[in-house]
């Protein structure tokens, strides 16, 4: 899942971590002279993160009221520092400790703008081509700029770990967008729970109903099916074979029937027995068929349904960003779930939807199997795209 997107991350963080150096600080400078246990550790650590290159000169560049002091410290041997306080290295452990950890905090790691703005392009180049929507792809390269250029990092972590945690924040913030959580507002809501799905055909809309209706009763909620698409030939059986094999109630009409209708009988159908959700079908339909989104505003005054779920597959990349952002606009959604993420190398999709959207993704389809349907959990998507 989402290998191309993987291999492009995680180049970027290799290429522009190679280009980070670290500056030592005034801080570290001045405490130079006062300790060579602290002194030799500092330089060590530096040395490691750098390879080598300690770029005192550029230390001495940084905007510093003490810059002064730190090239005395660096320059003059018998500076009066060492002078002043013997008595920290005299002491315990404990404070010997403490100052090993300020010191180790105050270097600077810092990297090049030009260096940075061509690995930025680099990236840039990478997200388009795995179809990430450029507007998130802009947002998520600011992100990464922001956190890393000009800024005093704490010298906490490796410099890969610097511009990882970097990448890592910026796609968060992008992925997140609208999250809340779906299984707490499930059980919380009154029930009946009514879920319409939407989107266009064959994009997996009745086999994501089928997978939550799985999922549902493995939280221990039953659910009855609605097939709203009155649409096509076919339909009533496929979702009579999906509610056979799950031991699920379905409620259907024959085709050409108002899809509204049937959704309605589900609902009192689960009124009646004490049915916790409701999962309503509905034809496959482009934002622009007027006939069908018509049906589907007659759901929403008929029914007020508690959801309002749109549906598309991963693998239509930009395609799916679109509709997404086309159906939001046109009928009120919720939330989107993708499906075919298994057969998705790209992930722009993934990426995009919720910025675009302002709506959270809700699940991902993961597979033909009813228990191949994961919640969409934003930290472990970006945990899983960046190793
Ligand atoms: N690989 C894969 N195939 C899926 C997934 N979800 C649905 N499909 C397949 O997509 C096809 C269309 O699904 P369907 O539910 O009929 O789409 P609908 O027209 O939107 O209702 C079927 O062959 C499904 O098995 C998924 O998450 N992964
Ligand atoms: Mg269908």
């Amino acid at each position: 899942m989402f290998e191309g997107l993987k291999d492009k991350l995680n180049r970027f963080s290799e290429d522009a971590s190679e280009d980070i150096e670290v500056e030592e600080d005034e801080a570290a400078e001045v405490e130079d002279g006062d300790g060579e246990s602290v002194d030799s550790d500092t330089e060590e650590r530096i040395a490691d993160e750098t390879d080598g290159d300690t770029v005192e000169d550029e230390a001495v560049e940084t905007e510093s009221e003490t810059t002064d002091q730190a090239v005395a410290a660096e320059t003059d041997e018998s500076t009066s520092d060492a002078e002043e306080e013997p008595a920290a290295e005299d002491e315990d452990d404990g404070r010997s400790l403490t100052e090993r950890a300020k010191l180790f905090a105050t270097g600077k790691t810092v990297i090049d703008e030009d260096d940075l703005e061509s690995h930025l392009h680099d990236l840039e180049f990478g997200l388009l081509g795995s179809d990430v929507e450029l507007e998130v792809t802009e947002e998520i390269l600011d992100g990464v700029e922001e956190n890393l250029v000009g800024e005093t990092r704490r010298r906490l972590s490796s410099t890969g770990d610097m511009v990882r945690d970097a990448l890592r924040e910026s796609l968060y913030d992008v992925i997140s967008v609208g999250q809340f959580d779906f299984d707490e507002r499930i059980q919380e809501a009154d029930k009946p729970v009514v879920i319409i799905f939407t989107g266009v055909n064959g994009v997996g809309k009745t086999t994501t109903i089928a997978k939550l209706s799985h999922y549902f009763e493995q939280q221990g909620l039953s659910s009855v099916l609605a097939n709203g698409d009155t649409f096509r030939a076919g339909a009533n059986e496929q979702l009579e074979k999906h509610a056979d094999n799950l031991g699920t109630k379905i409620i259907s009409h024959e085709q050409g029937s108002d899809p509204a209708a049937v959704i309605y009988d589900a609902v009192e159908y689960a009124k009646a027995n004490d049915i916790d959700v409701v999962l309503g079908d509905t034809a496959g339909r482009l934002h622009t068929d007027d006939g069908l989104m018509d049906q589907l505003s007659k759901i929403d005054r008929v029914i007020d349904p508690d959801m309002t779920v749109f549906v598309d597959e991963s693998v239509a990349g930009q395609d799916a960003v679109n509709r997404a952002r086309e159906f939001n606009n046109a009928a009120s959604i919720d939330g989107t779930i993708l499906t075919k993420a298994d057969a998705d190398t790209q992930g722009g999709a993934a990426i995009s939807i919720s910025h675009v959207t302002g709506k959270p993704i809700l699940f991902l389809g993961t597979g033909q199997d009813y228990d191949d349907l994961e919640r969409f959990e934003p930290e472990e998507i970006v945990d899983s795209l960046l190793g």
